[in-house]
């Protein structure tokens, strides 16, 4: 399960239907150009939270069909109605899905019990290994390395997504966890992270750069620090400018200008105006 994971887009038409052709190009850019080792199916980037649990099902059969057994998947099947989680976990088990994956229950702050019981619930459910998903950042949880040690102590806890910008915690989770998986979850940060000795990185922006990405990760596990320091400074530029431009919406742009029909962002999403598409096939030109 080690190695890059591509944080899948999903296709929406303008109604925010699954636009099952533009998702299959999507999966398939992935695989054949970007050449990533796994698909992160539904999480952020897949617009999860916005999406019904008819949606997040259809999503779930169209990648599986479409990708077969060609690349290692991950479903984030995480909910704040736990029925739910546990349906979809059970649904991507059955579907032949590798491991799946939780985000940490959010919005109505969750006591660590709860959130314990929350990952237990949906590992007593299924016969499948699972990875947390951890970031703070938009879910307002923080858990320490204690915490994480405890959720551990579940063998079928086999890994973490850290997408968090704290290189202590980072480290002293490796330090103290060496057969856990580890993925990086910012993509403008994989060098520090792949310093640390993460197993993995699983992101948004490697639906178009994928290729350089595995590449920073690959140069720093041969010890080759110079040559990766470049390839994130380019990566980085690209980032700095997509970020600036509106992350999901000119990932879609920049799809699109390579043939791929990513169609829209679910609403509340807004969409690009038209200077901001322009400005999205101008980064695409200048960087990929
Ligand atoms: O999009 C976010 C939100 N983070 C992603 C990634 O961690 C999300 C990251 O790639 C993800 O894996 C998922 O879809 O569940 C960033 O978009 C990227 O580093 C640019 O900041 O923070």
């Amino acid at each position: 399960m080690k190695g890059l994971y591509t944080a899948l887009m999903c296709s929406f038409d303008e109604k925010g239907n699954v636009n099952e052709k533009g998702l299959r190009e999507i999966v398939r850019y992935n695989i054949d150009v970007q050449q990533v080792d796994g698909l992160y199916v539904n999480g952020s980037t897949g617009e999860n939270f916005l999406i019904s649990k008819e949606q997040k099902k259809q999503i779930f059969d169209v990648v599986k069909n479409e990708a077969g057994d060609d690349v290692k998947l991950i479903a984030q099947v995480g909910a704040l109605n736990l029925d739910e989680a546990v349906e979809l976990a059970q649904y991507v088990t059955q579907l032949g899905y590798n491991a799946i994956s939780a985000v940490t229950p959010f919005y109505y702050k969750f006591d660590f019990d709860e959130i314990k019981d929350y990952y237990n619930a949906i590992l007593d459910s299924v016969d499948n290994d699972l990875i947390i998903y951890s970031i703070p950042a938009l879910t307002g949880v923080n858990m320490n390395l204690e915490q994480f040690g405890e959720l551990f102590e579940n063998e079928k806890v086999i890994g973490v997504k850290f997408t968090a910008p704290d290189f202590f915690l980072l480290e002293r989770i490796r330090h103290a966890y060496p057969d856990k998986l580890i993925y990086s979850g910012f993509d403008e940060m994989l060098l520090s992270a792949s310093v640390l000795n993460v197993d993995g990185a699983i992101g948004s922006t490697f639906n178009v750069n994928g290729k350089r990405a595995k590449q920073i990760f690959e140069l720093a596990q041969n010890g080759q620090i110079e040559e990766a320091r470049e390839v994130q400074k380019v990566t980085n530029d690209l980032i700095a400018e997509i970020l600036d431009n509106g992350l999901y919406p000119t990932i879609k742009e920049i799809l699109k200008y390579k043939d791929v029909d990513a169609g829209f962002c679910r609403k509340p999403m807004k969409s690009l105006t038209q200077e901001g598409v322009t400005k999205a096939e101008q980064i695409a030109e200048r960087h990929l």
